[in-house]
């Protein structure tokens, strides 16, 4: 169910939003130490558009820096040299997503092709026509706009499609191809994995007795004592429910076991304050121990191991780790 809600959402962040490119109108940087010709070609652009004028190139970066939405550069500019402020504008993290649409003279096809070159989206010839600047211009913001929208809601995406969204860890789905691509370097002679089943002992009396809210709250403070209990390259993740896995790379059984017993001790030796902290809770998980063995083993089957552990774990009484 959880697996469905996420990705509900993630379906309505795309089919369901809808790209708002409303006018064209936008925040124009025209760049030119020629500053009459730059007002010029600000006055044709302030019918539908904010310019503003910069004269000098590490004001004109500055600027660009703030929330723009076009670069309109003279590349003929007689105190500056405005391919490198082109140059500089596609490099710098802050601004290579900003379109820039360069104006060169007439007569001037190298620095065309240089410009081309640099990575500018458009180049406007002079002398200016003021309905064609005006079309330019408008094309480029409706491009960055859709652009912007595109890699937002990708990067949402990409990063729902592999957290969990109650604890912040990752999620079974992003676990999945990590373990089979560690696996698959364990069975080529690389270094072990290892792995833990981790489920909270009776957590249903949680929810029974002090309500869902309240569980979820035991499970988020779990996952932070997980967290803090495992290395960097360790992925603890919430496999579903109140069921976690944490994936160890470079990692025998026995070191597996002692991080398991760590782990336990962790959770067992204080209690989880909840509701604001009016609550204390004993909380114990049970834990199953597994790691890869030789080059037959698959991630399935070391992951059944410890998931066999662990329903071992509780049958023994909850409370304890089992390899
Ligand atoms: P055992 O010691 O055998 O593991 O007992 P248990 O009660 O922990 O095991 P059981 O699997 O019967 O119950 C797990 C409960 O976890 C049932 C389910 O409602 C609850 N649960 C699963 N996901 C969530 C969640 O996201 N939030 C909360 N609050 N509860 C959850
Ligand atoms: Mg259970
Ligand atoms: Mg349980
Ligand atoms: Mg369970």
């Amino acid at each position: 169910l959880r697996e469905r809600e996420a990705s509900g959402r993630r379906m309505g962040v795309i089919a369901g939003a809808h790209v708002r490119l409303g006018g064209a109108g936008g925040r124009i940087l025209v760049v030119d130490d020629h500053i009459r010709q730059a007002q010029r070609v600000a006055a044709e652009l302030s019918v539908e558009h904010r310019p503003v004028v910069e004269t000098e190139p590490d004001k004109a970066l500055l600027t660009a820096k703030g929330a723009v939405d076009l670069i309109i550069l003279n590349t003929a500019a007689r105190g500056f040299d405005g391919l490198r402020l082109a140059a500089q504008i596609r490099s710098d993290e802050q601004t290579r997503n900003v379109p820039v649409i360069a104006v060169v003279d007439f007569d001037e096809r190298p620095k065309v092709m240089k410009a081309l070159e640099i990575g500018v989206n458009d180049i406007l010839a002079r002398p200016i026509d003021p309905q064609e600047l005006a079309a330019r211009a408008r094309t480029q913001i409706r491009r960055k706009r859709y652009t912007d929208y595109l890699r937002d809601n990708l990067d949402q995406s990409l990063e729902l499609a592999v957290t969990d969204q109650l604890t912040g860890l990752h999620n079974r789905r992003y676990m999945q191809g990590r373990l089979e691509a560690l696996a698959r370097r364990a069975a080529a002679g690389g270094e072990p994995v290892g792995c833990l089943v981790i489920d909270i002992d009776h957590f249903k009396k949680i929810n029974d007795s002090f309500g869902h809210e309240v569980g979820d709250e035991v499970l988020r403070e779990f996952a932070v004592r997980l967290a803090s209990n495992v290395r960097a390259i360790d992925l603890p993740v919430r496999y579903g429910g109140e069921e976690f896995v944490v994936v160890m790379p470079d990692t025998s059984l026995d070191v597996a076991q002692r991080i398991a017993e760590r782990i336990r001790l962790h959770v067992a030796g204080s209690p989880f304050r909840v509701l604001g902290g009016e609550e204390l809770l004993s909380v114990t998980i049970s834990i199953g121990v597994a790691a890869t063995a030789g080059a037959d083993d698959t991630p399935q089957a070391m992951l059944r191991r410890a998931d066999a552990a662990m329903y071992e774990a509780k049958s023994q009484g909850r409370n304890r780790v089992i390899a």
